[in-house]
């Protein structure tokens, strides 16, 4: 079969698979620069791992300096069709400088800049709460202590600072997220106090309002963490309530959340008081594992809600997993392209029919409908998408992300 017969297969379910290639064309990425060296950064005075994120495994060939980031980066874009964005967090400036993190500039981040100007890529951001003496006792923004509070709020306000000139410089809106891994391991006494710091922090952090064609400020939530069993001071419903009440984006990491709920329906819900929403997309395994996203039904659920309830246009879809176990750069090039395979399916579905269906209580055609279109050949789209920008699929990528990995083997 050839992407014709697959054009004309989808066609005769009024599905315009030209449409849906374009529009995928047109969707960024936001991948992590942390899956390039597990979550390491490049620090030099401080920087020690925390905050309850952990990437597990030794497979060789972890990037070790911004330079091999950035050439395992180009390697990975260059296997994904369509052009994406790169999320860089506090800790891995580029400068031989030694800042603390309360010490960060934009100067020390400008190697990245330059670099993606050279790649035609967007950036985002976010200050680094975690890794550090200072967030040993997983209490940054909300500890007790005005002085380890005010450190943070520093970076927290540079962090803004230097987002809004990456925005600025690169011409394009720089999201800045802040996640904190605040929380305590045994059930605290006193949650409102934690939660009132919290508030008060964040609420200082973002006092300088900054021009959202540079920087958009993003908050993420989150249930718990290895050393905050019992209690995440910045909670969703802390986050939600935050959001709606500052006009921030609401950051949603899927591994962030009890196992046995559907991050996807909670799209609609939030879309309707918040205007835009920044997603973390990942695959929780029993615990907040971050494994590489595979294409699977939560990942399906999510590409379909968000074409569903056309929140393409307000949603910064990022990238949120780390895996040492594997090719670093093949858990780039894997993870995205499933993210990408998922969009497409999405556009692919005759949302339309589905939905007269439903709005009839047809639920017996929805539930046919949805299982048929399970064998209708997206596959072939799919190479059709890579094709057209000379990208390989199947053996012939299997074989260029060994090549790859054989490059990077030898690190130390
Ligand atoms: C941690 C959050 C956060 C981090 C990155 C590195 O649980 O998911 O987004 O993974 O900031
Ligand atoms: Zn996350």
């Amino acid at each position: 079969m050839s992407y014709q017969s697959a054009k004309a297969a989808f066609a005769d379910w009024g599905v315009d698979t030209e449409a849906a290639l374009q529009r995928l064309r047109s969707i960024p990425i936001s991948m992590h620069c942390w899956q390039g060296d597990d979550v390491r950064g490049f620090e030099q005075k401080t920087g020690t791992s925390g905050g309850g994120i952990q990437a597990t495994g030794n497979h060789p060939g972890r990037a070790r300096t911004p330079d091999e980031l950035r050439a395992d980066l180009e390697f990975a874009y260059s296997m994904i069709p369509g052009t994406h964005r790169l999320n860089l967090h506090a800790m891995y400036l580029d400068t031989d400088a030694t800042p603390d993190r309360d010490e960060i500039e934009f100067g020390h981040f400008t190697p990245w800049v330059d670099w993606a100007k050279d790649q035609g890529i967007g950036l985002d951001f976010n200050p680094t709460f975690f890794a550090h003496p200072k967030a040993d006792d997983n209490l940054t923004l909300s500890h007790p202590d005005r002085e380890i509070r005010d450190f943070w709020l520093e970076h927290g306000r540079r962090s803004r600072d230097i987002a809004a000139k990456i925005g600025a410089a690169l011409g394009s809106a720089c999201v800045n997220n802040i996640w904190v891994p605040d929380g305590y391991k045994d059930t605290p006494t006193d949650r409102m106090s934690a939660r009132v710091r919290l508030e008060a922090s964040l609420d200082t952090m973002l006092a300088t309002s900054l021009d959202k064609s540079q920087m958009l400020d993003a908050v993420e939530s989150k249930l718990f963490g290895i050393g905050v069993e019992a209690c995440t001071v910045g909670s969703h419903e802390f986050y939600l309530g935050y959001a709606i009440r500052k006009g921030t984006l609401l950051c949603l990491d899927m591994g962030h959340f009890h196992p046995t709920e559907n991050i996807a329906d909670k799209l609609s819900s939030v879309a309707l008081s918040v205007d835009d929403i920044l997603l973390h997309v990942s695959r929780p395994m029993r615990w907040d594992s971050d494994h590489v996203i595979l294409l699977d039904d939560a990942i399906l659920q999510m590409a379909q809600e968000l074409v569903s309830a056309d929140l393409l246009g307000r949603t910064r879809i990022g990238l949120d997993f780390f895996d040492a176990t594997i090719s670093r750069t093949a858990a780039w090039v894997i993870g995205t392209r499933n993210m990408q395979k998922a969009l497409l399916r999405a556009l692919l579905m005759p949302l339309d029919t589905l939905k007269s269906a439903e709005n009839a209580l047809d639920f017996t055609s929805r539930l046919t409908v949805t299982e048929e279109f399970k064998d209708m050949p997206f596959s072939l789209v799919w190479d059709e998408f890579s094709a057209r920008e000379n990208l390989p699929t199947g053996r012939a990528l299997i074989t260029e992300l060994d090549r790859y990995q054989s490059s990077v083997s030898g690190r130390g």
